[in-house]
């Protein structure tokens, strides 16, 4: 498998060796990442192997790239280290900073020439697929793994990275690609062990209809949210839901308990009208942390992601950062702790998201308006949730705004039919937020923008227009570029 990924594994040693030296010349590092799962893991990775070379440096997590140029502060570092962003920004970079600049990203980067103190590594540069074969963790990992050795043991910490960015879009949820090879290594260390089972949120601490209720990957239309139905359905379909005093888990269930809970679970969702496809979201490929606590959200990959997000979007970089470097105790309850509220806060944002009001249905998009209700930084998150329901129309693209101060947030998701027909996303929302003087970019799937807020109906006309432009030509069987 390696050899398939020679060139791309070759620049990740060249990276390492970059890095290697900065670390041992004591060199003084900004790390700059984004502040989503993958962003988190990322700055673990990095920041733990410096960490065990014991290396001076200084971790940002940021919304946005404007963000690190905000201030003069980045020239006081001998160099800079952009996980998870940088490639859509290689100009600005090239621009602003003078000091070596390590890019190590899976976004597509800009067809700009590379500035010559910038050394990007980035799979899209290799012919690899960086929305599903491997993400900024992936990235990192394959790149400090040759730094030191001792860095292998950040292997699970990169796949939870490719699961908070929704890479498992394979049969059975299932990671392939590079993404598959740091799975392997993992298991190897004895520190992941893969199996087909159910996929719901909380399986192994949360009692069954709780787990149920609190699963948001994929929207379950009567469940997600709702604990009285989640309940009803578990006793419907014979299982018993507690053991004396305490609840059982689904980890408890017997498999034939199990099957009669997929059995309950596919009949309630036909009865609401739910796809089919729903199903086969709920079991597949489950990545368990067999070094973590069992009972904790770090045991499951996916409740892992979910737990760095949290931290992520909600001001709280830092505990993710140091819980992926590998920090628990007291550390870990302070991540429960915001786990716990934005769960909450996301719910509520979901039900505001839910009214039929706040969405409107363009020519050839589905807007979903938060105004001021949603919070930004949680925007993506709904915008995720929304698009796994089924109550959107499968041939539009969702387009979700949220507002604070006088910039809206946008977050965009299409299904993989839409982008199979040739829609990428990433470059409607780029162009269209640089024609109303915003900026733009991310994956063919899922995207993102930001633009000033008198701009609005503006950006949204561009975007449709896009879309529709895309969709047209591509139906029409030919291949184009925008712009
Ligand atoms: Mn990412």
């Amino acid at each position: 498998m390696e050899a398939a990924y020679g060139g791309f594994l070759r620049r990740c040693a060249e990276a390492a060796e970059r890095l290697s030296s900065l670390f041992r010349e004591k060199a003084n590092v900004l790390v700059v990442g984004h502040n989503d799962a993958d962003a988190l893991s990322s700055l673990g990775i990095l920041c733990g192997t410096a960490h065990l070379l014991d290396a001076t440096y200084v971790a940002v997590s940021v919304p946005r790239m404007e963000e690190v140029f905000a201030d003069e502060s980045y020239r006081e570092f001998d160099a800079v280290v952009f996980v998870d962003m940088g490639s859509g920004y290689l100009n600005l970079i090239g621009e602003r900073i003078s000091a070596p600049v390590l890019v190590l990203d899976h976004h597509k980067p800009l067809p700009v020439e590379r500035p010559p103190n910038v050394f990007q590594v980035n799979p899209h540069d290799f012919g690899i697929d960086g929305s599903t074969m491997v993400s900024a963790s992936g990235v990192t990992y394959l790149v400090c793994r040759n730094v030191t050795e001792e860095a292998r043991v950040y292997s699970p910490v990169a796949v939870v990275g490719a699961l908070g960015d929704l890479q498992d879009k394979d049969h059975g949820r299932r990671l392939v690609g590079l993404n598959e090879l740091v799975v392997r290594e993992a298991e190897e260390l004895g520190l992941m062990r893969v199996e087909e089972d159910l996929i719901l949120y909380g399986k192994g601490f949360r009692p069954i209809h709780e787990a149920l209720a609190s699963t948001n990957s994929p929207f379950l239309p009567g469940i997600t949210g709702n604990e009285a139905a989640a309940l009803k359905l578990v006793l419907s379909a014979g299982i018993e839901p507690r053991n004396g005093d305490s609840w059982r888990t689904i980890s408890d269930l017997s498999p034939e308990e199990k099957a009669r809970l997929v059995e309950a679970l596919a009949s309630h969702l036909s009865s609401v009208g739910a796809p089919q496809s729903l199903m086969s979201e709920l079991t597949g490929y489950v990545y368990e942390l067999t070094g973590e606590e069992p009972g904790t959200p770090l045991r499951d990959a996916r409740e892992y992601a979910t737990l760095l997000n949290a931290c992520g979007k909600t001001g709280n970089a830092w505990i993710g950062i140091s819980i992926a470097m590998g920090s628990r105790g007291w550390v870990m309850r302070e991540a429960e702790r915001v786990l716990a509220e934005y769960r909450s806060s996301v719910a509520r944002a979901m039900e505001f998201a839910m009214r039929r009001e706040v969405r409107e249905e363009m020519r050839n998009i589905v807007v979903l308006k938060g105004g001021t209700e949603i919070d930004p930084r949680q925007i993506s998150s709904v915008a995720s949730i929304l698009s796994s329901s089924n109550l959107l129309p499968p041939d539009k693209p969702l387009v979700a705004l949220a507002q604070e101060g006088g910039i809206v947030k946008v977050s965009a998701r299409a299904s993989s039919a839409l982008v199979e027909q040739g829609l990428d996303l990433g470059e409607v929302m780029r162009v269209a937020a640089e024609r109303v003087g915003g900026r733009g970019g991310g994956h063919k799937m899922a995207a993102g923008a930001e633009f000033p807020a008198d701009r609005t109906t503006l950006f949204l006309i561009e975007v449709d227009g896009l879309v529709g432009e895309v969709l047209a030509r591509a139906r029409a069987g030919k291949q184009l570029r925008l712009v």
